[in-house]
């Protein structure tokens, strides 16, 4: 049935069309409307949640119709569009962005005042969209961000999970994992009951041929699951353009099956199929660079990439074009290997149900897809056993052995005899059992395989993918540093630095391109510039103590130097290496004689992030810096001089009030393990400096601000193999310094010793992996030097302003359209601004 309204009748839609709101008494009618009538709620029952709802409700109206032009505009230009498969998006709140993208903040503020309420109350009523571990999913919400504010034609695919990363409660110093239900109320998404595929599991394959006498093959049988899309609209900063995220929600599928049950009176039966089937996009894993090869997860993955390809595939035949045309109008980006699978579908798709030829579709699929490395770490990548996927999915397996097939003998052809090479490259592992490698998988299927920074995108190439490159050559390999969005991560978390920062640079204009950050290095010797940079760092620290006196009861200085570190808890991260380094400066400070300990600069060692549920060194290490802060706050002997932090539940909406408050952040993971961390980014924008190994962006960091600016220390990444190989074969001398802070652990100074003991053996009788104690020494003398340099509160300042003013670079901005141009192959299409006369209020 065509959907569309004839002609005639169409001056009448035009007529009604309904608007947002263009001014405050706009809003203001809006909210009040929403409290009214969608909340059934009135000015005698309207509290902070119900104030947020309306508030959203009012300024998601405004969105739907950028959001609903956009997608026409689209549909209409038929030009290419990128679709990004990620199976994190890590968005936190929305309603900051939504009124600062639109840029109507202040309008609302107002309204909002008028109402009697304060933006900053509503606004901290959401719920955080916490789809993701750490930096992958929050790199994909700041690429939607920028997609959208450059005007790109292009869709976010991920899964709607009723359940984002648990939240994190701290009891007695222990981790507790308590589910994040966040569904309750979110006006953020919309339903499309309309819009629903039916994803196949299980079965067999039938083979035959056609009247051709042409081998075709069926997949048959099995169980059917049903996708529901669930839309949220993603709006572009300073620009109508308003892109799509559509998230995918299993449902049982109303099949003859359960209808069958339901009418043999198998009625709870028929339910728990429901249930079942409902499972599927329940919950996130929780787990940050590391894969654990569960059947539900594969499930979760092909479920989410199968939904999203048949919506891409149907948008494509829309065009009536020749496949041919395919990777001229479609671009598919394939966020970490996760949706892999999306390659074997593709190919399926094409030669199972529309007829092609395997090399013709073959050639449609590889010149479609992209796929972004995010990690070097072993048990981080990702192999699913090949009786799993036989199981599940028995003609993928099908298709990926043929893949490899084809691959291998296009391998043998260039290089004959290498049957080594052969073994090394081949997708299937000849392990007990075997199992598929998912990172060759991707590469085979892509035309282009890049890296995150360049150290990491050097390393995949000479490491985990060296053999790739002598098969593909250098060309399919490339590096995209990634960047962060200073909408949200600038503008949002820190309004009045960017607004002083616009007194300088004369507008906002910044955020849209970043590199005009240079100007204020102009300014970097004005007096009233410099105590206003000042000023707002102190007001960002005084507002974290205040929080941190409300939720830990610690009270802390805000004039002592705050040094940060929070991230997911990971060795590779070493945060077990900056708790000891605290434990070192609190036996010094008790060492000391009352007049030395003067001489002490005062520190807040602040600390967050989330274990992986079954990581038990990472919860060790989140118990040890919780018993150090119990003991060092409350020392008499300490006062001020130390204080040791740990902030429960570290996720997105708190990294924007911790990160404007860090004087200086710890990025310091083994060189050539951090692929590139994205929030050192972030402090270094947000007038913080950083200490840091020469590791991941770190590197490019240093080289845009310089490295008088930039506390750098360690090993380099050349010297870890030789390092770690020396440990194995007993050349390992702890560091005397960490030796004394492992035998105060094991006096019992922080409480029974046997509770930290894994991670004391990991380091002196067990190879010690991460290099803490060869890093250590360095580590210390570098934070002695921060310690003077902080001392000299004129010289930091200049390094604060110096580095923000060069770190244009680290926008995503830069970085989508490195992708667009590099990768993707796409423009812009920009929207025009609908004439405001048209929208009503
Ligand atoms: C992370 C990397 O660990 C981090 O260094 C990088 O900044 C981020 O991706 C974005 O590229 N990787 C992950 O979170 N997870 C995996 C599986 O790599």
């Amino acid at each position: 049935v065509e959907a569309s309204i004839p002609e005639p009748q169409r001056e009448a839609w035009l007529k009604h069309q309904v608007g947002g709101f263009k001014d405050k008494d706009g809003f203001e009618s809006n909210f009040v409307r929403h409290i009214e009538t969608t909340l059934a709620r009135s000015m005698f029952n309207c509290d902070e949640t119900a104030a947020y709802a309306a508030c959203s409700l009012a300024f998601r109206d405004r969105l739907i119709l950028e959001w609903n032009r956009t997608q026409q505009r689209q549909t209409f230009a038929d030009s290419k569009r990128v679709y990004y498969l990620s199976l994190e998006f890590l968005m936190g709140r929305a309603l900051d962005n939504a009124m600062l993208n639109i840029g109507q903040k202040e309008l609302a503020k107002g309204g909002l005042s008028d109402l009697g309420f304060r933006i900053e109350d509503v606004i901290q009523q959401e719920h955080d969209a916490a789809l993701g571990n750490g930096g992958l999913g929050r790199l994909a919400a700041c690429f939607l961000d920028s997609l959208a504010s450059l005007n790109y034609p292009a869709w976010g695919y991920g899964l709607r999970y009723r359940y984002g990363i648990f939240k994190q409660e701290i009891i007695d110093g222990y981790q507790v994992e308590v589910p994040d239900y966040w569904l309750d109320f979110n006006p953020w998404e919309f339903p499309r009951h309309d819009v629903t595929v039916d994803i196949q599991f299980y079965g067999y394959v039938h083979k035959s041929t056609d009247e051709n006498g042409k081998a075709t093959a069926r997949w048959e049988g099995g169980e059917t699951v049903k996708a529901v899309a669930y839309d949220v609209p993603i709006p572009g900063y300073a620009t109508p353009s308003t892109n799509n995220l559509r998230l995918w929600s299993s449902k049982a599928a109303s099949g003859e099956f359960d209808f069958q049950k339901f009418n043999s009176g198998d009625y709870e039966s028929s339910v728990a199929d429901q249930q079942r089937a409902e499972t599927i996009s329940a919950v996130l894993y929780p787990n940050d660079n590391l894969e654990r090869g569960k059947e539900l997860r594969l499930k979760q993955q092909y479920f989410w990439v199968a939904a999203s390809l048949y919506d891409i595939v149907r948008r494509f035949k829309k065009s009536r074009r020749a496949w041919r045309e395919f990777p001229d109008q479609v671009a598919i980006q394939l966020n970490d290997t996760h949706p892999t699978l999306a390659v074997v579908e593709l190919q399926r798709i094409l030669v199972d149900l529309e007829g092609l030829e395997w090399d013709e579709a073959w050639n449609i699929v590889t010149n479609t897809f992209g796929y972004t490395n995010h990690t070097v770490l072993p048990e981080a990548l990702e192999k699913w056993s090949v009786p799993l996927i036989q199981h599940l999915l028995p003609r993928h397996l099908q298709i990926i052995y043929d893949i490899n097939l084809f691959f291998l003998q296009s391998v043998e052809r260039a290089h004959p005899g290498d049957r080594d090479l052969l073994a090394r490259v081949s997708i299937i592992e000849e392990s007990q059992p075997k199992m598929v490698r998912m990172a060759y998988l991707a590469i085979v299927g892509s035309h282009k395989v890049n890296g995150v920074a360049e150290l990491h995108s050097d390393l995949i190439k000479t490491t985990i993918f060296k053999d790739f490159v002598t098969i593909f050559g250098p060309d399919k390999f490339t590096n995209v540093t990634n960047g962060i969005t200073p909408r949200r991560w600038l503008h949002q978390a820190n309004p009045r630095l960017s607004d002083l920062i616009a007194s300088k640079t004369g507008t906002h204009d910044f955020l849209k391109d970043l590199t005009l950050l240079n100007k204020i290095e102009l300014s970097v010797d004005d007096p009233a510039f410099r105590k206003e940079w000042a000023a707002i760092k102190l007001a960002n620290k005084a507002r974290l103590a205040e929080y941190i006196k409300t939720t830990t009861g610690i009270v802390v200085n805000p004039s002592a130097l705050f040094d940060v570190q929070v991230k997911r808890i990971h060795e590779y991260k070493r945060q077990q290496m900056n708790i000891f380094g605290v434990i070192h400066r609190y036996l010094r400070i008790k060492a000391a004689s009352p007049e030395e300990r003067k001489k002490f600069l005062p520190r807040v060692s602040i600390f967050g992030g989330k274990a992986a549920p079954g990581y038990w060194m990472a919860k060790q290490i989140i118990h040890l810096i919780n018993s150090v802060g119990s003991v060092v706050n409350n020392d008499k002997d300490v006062g001020d001089l130390l204080k040791v932090v740990f902030l429960e539940d570290y996720n997105v909406s708190k990294a924007e009030l911790i990160i404007p408050a860090s004087d200086i952040s710890e990025h310091i993971s083994t060189a050539g393990t951090e692929a590139s961390g994205t929030s050192n980014m972030k402090f270094v924008l947000n007038g913080g400096l950083i200490i840091g190994t020469c590791d991941g962006a770190n590197i490019e960091i240093t080289r845009e601000i310089g490295e008088n600016n930039i506390f750098l220390f360690g090993n380099l990444a050349e010297d870890v193999e030789d390092l770690r190989h020396a440990h194995n074969y007993g050349q390992h001398t702890l560091d005397p310094d960490l030796v004394k802070v492992f035998e105060a652990i094991e006096k019992g100074t922080f409480g029974d010793s046997k509770d930290f003991a894994g991670m004391i053996t990991a380091v002196r009788d067990h190879g010690d992996y991460y290099l803490v104690s060869d890093d250590f020494q360095s580590y210390l003398e570098t934070h002695d030097v921060i310690d003077e340099a902080y001392r000299n509160q004129e010289d930091w300042i200049t390094k604060c302003i110096t580095s923000v003013s060069r770190m244009g670079f680290f926008t995503s901005d830069r970085c989508i359209n490195e992708y667009a141009e590099g990768i993707w192959n796409i423009e812009p299409l920009p929207i025009e601004t609908a004439e405001p006369e048209k929208i009503n209020s």
